[in-house]
């Protein structure tokens, strides 16, 4: 039985649009993915860091929720993952924010990801995938992120296809 899974994608060393192709590419081989616009976007954290690209990709897949962590996590290896400090720059990162309907809690996964609500780059993209989406109970078109957003378009859907 398949779910609705949502991934966050996020680069800010190398070359970030090639990067976040790549990785949309890996995650078709998981299952049928949709890809949210292209955005760029300021650093959250650690200012003296370079822009970030970011995106969203619906995935609907088989993986169980620690499985599917694992391909994330092979993946981001794979791009030659540098991760250098909290919140800092990095070549590739891959988080699992939404998971069906569910919840979950244990030392490898946090599941709805946890500071989604306060990420624009995050909110906006997920928006771009269903304008209606709710998560915990929460409309995020009602969210004050959606009001301001720090970030801009650079590409819309189709920058992942080839
Ligand atoms: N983990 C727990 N829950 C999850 C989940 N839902 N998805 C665990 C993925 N991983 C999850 O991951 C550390 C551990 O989190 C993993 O081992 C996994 O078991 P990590 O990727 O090494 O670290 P992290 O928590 O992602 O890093 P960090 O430094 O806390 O950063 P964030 O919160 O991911 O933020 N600014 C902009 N504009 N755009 C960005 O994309 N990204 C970051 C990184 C900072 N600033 C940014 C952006
Ligand atoms: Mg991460």
């Amino acid at each position: 039985m398949s779910t609705i899974t949502y991934i966050g994608l996020g680069s800010n060393l190398g070359d970030s649009r090639q990067i976040l192709l790549e990785a949309v590419q890996k995650l078709a081989t998981l299952g049928s993915v949709k890809t949210s616009k292209l955005y760029q976007s300021p650093p959250m954290g650690p200012q003296d860091q370079p822009n970030y690209l970011n995106a969203v990709v619906q995935l609907e897949t088989d993986l169980a929720p620690l499985l599917l962590l694992d391909e994330l996590q092979r993946f981001e290896q794979e791009s030659g993952r540098v991760r250098l400090r909290r919140w800092g720059e990095r070549t590739l990162d891959l988080d699992l924010l939404v998971y069906g309907q569910e919840h979950i809690q244990n030392e490898r996964l946090t599941v709805p990801h946890a500071g989604l609500f306060e990420r624009d780059f995050v909110v906006i993209p997920l928006l771009d995938l269903d304008e209606n989406i709710q998560i915990k109970a929460q409309r995020l078109k009602d969210l004050p992120v959606v009001q301001h957003p720090s970030l801009s378009v650079l590409d819309d859907e189709t920058w992942s296809n080839i």
